[in-house]
């Protein structure tokens, strides 16, 4: 049992939120190893989490030279997970918008399907203290890749994910290059693709506990458009 369950946490600037969502999540999961993939935070989030892993036995961290991007910082993440024989492996932010108390609720999930989504948009799912902008971008892109992608989910841009190894090993890995909301789409829709079963676990998702944002307007439009070469390449 003791190292079935691998966290991915990517991080850049996460310093105000990241020793304390470890200390979190160890109260929900506490035989749930963590990876922490950094991408050279200027404000020393690499440092803290290597100072934690000195004493830490089930925390580890992968360090990147720049911001590279949370797509690929993912996929470095599942390739750590696979090389090391990790059965469910999480999908998860860094600053508290993913509440850890969900966690075993997602590993209950994940026994009996291939692919866990946290899900804002089903029924007892929701979002605490986002803007109407953030909420109507966010609604309206999983509306939207929905409609264009016919997967049946309500929530396809969210980054609470649980995926079974096997899963992710039939995935063609290298094949994804999409970044911010599109990875978590491709991601989603490579798994419906498989014909692989997919569940929805409602989450209350909460704004971020501190810090800034990485989201951008780059981000959106990626997402617009990509979402049509998602449909007719994948
Ligand atoms: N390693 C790595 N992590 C990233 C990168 N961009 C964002 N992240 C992390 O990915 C997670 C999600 O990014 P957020 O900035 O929270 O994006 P968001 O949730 O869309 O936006 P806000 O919650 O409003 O900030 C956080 O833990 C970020 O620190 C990146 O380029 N590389
Ligand atoms: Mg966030």
């Amino acid at each position: 049992m003791e190292s079935k369950a691998l966290i991915i946490i990517p991080t850049y600037n996460e310093i105000g939120n990241i020793e304390r969502l470890i200390d979190e999540i160890r109260k929900h999961v506490p035989d749930a190893h963590i990876l922490v993939v950094d991408d050279g935070s200027p404000d020393g989030t690499g440092d803290l989490v290597e100072k934690l892993k000195a004493t830490d036995g089930r925390l580890d961290l992968l360090r990147r030279a720049g911001k590279l991007g949370l797509g690929t910082a993912y996929i470095a993440g599942f390739r750590y997970a696979l090389s090391r024989d990790f059965e469910y492996i999480f999908e998860m932010d860094g600053d508290f918008s993913h509440n850890p108390v969900y966690l075993p609720k997602f590993l209950e999930a994940a026994k009996d399907c291939d692919l866990v989504l946290g899900s804002r948009y089903v029924e007892g799912g929701g979002v605490e203290n986002w803007s109407l902008l953030r909420r109507i971008i966010s609604i309206g892109g999983s509306l939207y890749s929905r409609t264009i992608l016919g997967a049946p989910y309500h929530d396809l841009t969210g980054g609470f994910k649980c995926f079974r190894k096997s899963t992710l090993e039939k995935m063609s890995l290298d094949e994804v290059h999409s970044e911010g909301y599109s990875f978590q789409i491709e991601m989603t829709y490579r798994v419906h693709k498989l014909g692989l079963k997919i569940t929805e676990v409602p989450i209350i998702f909460s704004d971020r506990a501190d810090g800034t944002s990485k989201m951008s307007w780059f981000i959106f439009f990626e997402a617009i458009l990509r979402v049509w070469q998602i449909r007719f390449t994948v």
